[in-house]
């Protein structure tokens, strides 16, 4: 498939997929969802063991293009439910399956989904610019792409709900304090911060970083009790993994150890 709407590359282990209509602060539109499906599958095969989504220009990703969505009187309006089903939940759920770390590069701007597409990544870095705002609210939505579910998971009801009834702009330091993110940092830093990021990650041990995001978001529905068994159960499948027979051998030995991710 030849993408209009992203840009996609993987080199070196690391795959970065680009939203890439930035005249609309990389607002999606069905086309566009439908190419970023496509680069998450090529990224599950292309031997890529990192993810970074970012967006074009001065911001991430604004959420649904409204412009698809203005109806004239009397028009039925779309199903947005039909939407969700088809385009944003799969999109959610496709990320957070991904046996690898998914990292969003926030380099501006995330407003609704936008914000909640970043959110859903494993690790979400984000320019001292740039902004997370809930803003289904101005439009007589509710959060979705995960917002209901994560938002509170990461900050608690209070902060959830304030985001989410209010709509307010949210800076990428305050959402750094409150927990929200993984990091902000300085604008003139954040290419380099996101590249040492993202290199790392890629050296990193991948099956076991795999194992790690499925039993830290799966470990919300479990019991304890049920968690442990989780646990047991990926180390018993790492401890027969090349990368912890590496990683035992490295320290043995006193070296850096170097990890094929598998
Ligand atoms: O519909 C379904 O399928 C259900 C799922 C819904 C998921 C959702 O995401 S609903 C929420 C949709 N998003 C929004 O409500 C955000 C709308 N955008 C904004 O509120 C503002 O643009 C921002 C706060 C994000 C940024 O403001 P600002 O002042 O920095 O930029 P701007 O001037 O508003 O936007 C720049 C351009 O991008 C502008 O285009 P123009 O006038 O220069 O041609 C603006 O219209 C366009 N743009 C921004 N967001 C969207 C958009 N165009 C279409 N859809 C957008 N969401």
């Amino acid at each position: 498939m030849s993408y209009q709407h992203i840009l996609y590359d993987s080199s070196a282990g690391i795959a970065r997929l680009t939203l890439n209509r930035p005249d609309k602060l990389n607002a999606f539109t069905t086309a566009m969802h439908a190419e970023v499906r496509d680069a998450l599958a090529r990224a599950r095969a292309d031997g890529s063991r990192v993810l970074v989504i970012t967006g074009a220009g001065r911001g991430f990703c604004a959420g649904q293009d409204l412009a698809d969505r203005a109806v004239a009187p009397g028009e039925r309006p779309v199903d947005l439910g039909e939407s969700i089903e088809k385009n944003y939940a799969p999109l959610i759920l496709a990320l957070r399956g991904l046996p690898m770390p998914v990292i969003a590069a926030v380099n501006g701007v995330a407003a609704g989904a936008g914000a909640n597409l970043a959110l859903c990544c494993d690790l979400v870095i984000a320019a001292r610019s740039a902004s997370f705002i809930q803003s289904f609210s101005k439009i007589g939505l509710v959060p979705d792409s995960g917002g209901t579910w994560t938002l509170p998971r990461l900050i608690g009801n209070a902060r959830a709900l304030g985001l989410a009834m209010l709509g307010d702009k949210l800076s990428a330091g305050e959402a750094a304090d409150w927990g929200l993110i993984w990091r902000a940092v300085d604008d003139a830093e954040f290419p380099a911060a996101v590249d040492a990021l993202a290199a790392r990650l890629a050296a990193a041990p991948t099956l076991a970083l795999a194992r790690t995001k499925a039993a830290i978001y799966g470990g919300w529905e479990r019991t304890l009790a049920a968690q442990l068994e989780v646990e047991r159960d990926a180390q018993r499948e790492l401890g027969g993994s090349a990368d912890y027979a590496e990683g035992v051998a490295a320290f043995v030995a006193k070296r850096p150890p170097r990890f094929a991710g598998r």
